[in-house]
């Protein structure tokens, strides 16, 4: 198509990048996709999340920790909009390795930013910054609170929120930050509480399991649907000018809530099998995020759609699915790794 918009997005097999191509893809752009070169030698695996989507996108093998191979794929692609997702994620691997979360998240998003500038300076930029950067500060929080972060993640995001914000004023980059408050769903990696919690309450109703092990079931979370959030991100790409917003649903829960909302889905008694454990928690918490989107609703014309128990619901009901058809020697690895590496979780493939 002529006037085919093109797309670059890094990473596009994560929860929202997949999302993300599914919406621009509807829209008719040209998608491409940032990801690591393990990951095009184990699809089956790393790409998971976009496996329906092969062959309809663009995939290039790049890395955050190098300037020349982001460099050469922006150059290759000549993208009209870039989103840039790709991170180090878990807030709580944060604590572990400080160094690597500001390597990926700090000199990743700086190599970029100045790629487009240098080669794309016309192109729209995204930069997915974080709810985490507001931290410790005061809820509701909006775009003119102060942050207050509490992690090396929550530090690493500010610091990619100042420097998009730079290169609008210095070089006049379309450049727009998205300040996403927790957004959830089917696809979301099992190291995050709410799919520990569904995933787990899906196997102990099937006999998978026996037990949930959680660190601080009081932390309060403003939790939405990914597919929605993404919408969001498009929505500031298209404005005539670039800008700052806080995404998120303006209602929070606890992680005690979302554990008792999914069990109870599955007419599972939480307490029967919750056992509290301190390795999940963390060296300083965040106790409640809690967006105010006016500006969002005001500009983006967007808001939250997806009520907090049709959001839990969806989840509960993929999780039953896929366990169903999952063996028990999966599900045992998936369990043995789980208590050796708090952290790290592994993914059931989705068949
Ligand atoms: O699901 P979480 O790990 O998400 P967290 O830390 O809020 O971060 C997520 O949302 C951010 C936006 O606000 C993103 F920027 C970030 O990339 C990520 O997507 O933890 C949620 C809460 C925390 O308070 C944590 O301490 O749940 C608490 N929690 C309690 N037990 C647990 C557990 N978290 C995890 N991951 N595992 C537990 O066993």
């Amino acid at each position: 198509m002529a006037n085919q918009k093109r797309a670059l997005i890094t990473g596009i097999s994560g929860q929202d990048g997949s999302y993300l191509s599914e919406l621009l893809l509807e829209k008719g752009y040209e998608v491409h996709g940032i990801v690591r070169r393990v990951a095009i030698e184990d699809p089956q695996h790393r790409l998971s999340r976009i496996h329906h989507l092969l062959g309809r996108i663009h995939l290039h093998a790049a890395s955050l920790e190098s300037y020349p191979s982001l460099m050469k794929v922006v150059a290759a692609v000549q993208p009209e909009e870039v989103y840039h997702l790709a991170a180090q994620s878990y807030v709580g691997y944060s604590f572990e390795d400080e160094f690597s979360t500001f390597e990926t998240n700090v000199n990743g998003t700086h190599y970029l930013l100045s790629a487009c500038r240098d080669v794309v300076p016309h192109a729209r930029f995204y930069f997915a910054g974080s709810s985490e950067m507001f931290g410790s500060a005061p809820a509701p929080q909006n775009e003119q609170t102060a942050f207050r972060p509490r992690s090396a993640y929550g530090i690493s995001k500010v610091a990619g929120y100042h420097l998009t914000r730079n290169y609008r004023e210095a070089y006049k980059l379309h450049a727009s930050c998205g300040m996403l408050y927790n957004h959830e769903s089917p696809r979301r990696g099992m190291e995050f509480v709410t799919r520990k919690i569904t995933s787990l309450a899906a196997q102990i109703k099937l006999g998978l399991a026996t037990e949930i092990r959680l660190g601080n079931p009081e932390a309060k979370r403003d939790w939405g649907h990914a597919r929605e959030y993404v919408e969001a991100m498009w929505r500031m790409l298209q404005q005539e000018t670039p800008d700052d917003y806080v995404i998120a649903t303006g209602e929070t829960h606890s992680v005690r809530e979302f554990l008792e909302c999914a069990f109870g889905l599955l007419d599972l008694d939480p307490y029967k099998y919750l056992v509290l454990d301190e390795r999940f928690i963390r060296p300083a918490e965040v106790d409640v995020l809690l967006g105010d989107t006016s500006k969002a609703r005001q500009h983006l014309g967007w808001s939250s759609q997806t009520a907090f128990r049709d959001l839990v619901r969806d989840m509960v009901e993929s999780d039953l699915k896929l366990y169903s058809h999952c063996e028990t020697r999966e599900i045992q690895a998936a369990t043995a790794v789980r208590e050796t590496l708090p952290g790290l979780q592994p993914v059931i493939a989705k068949r």
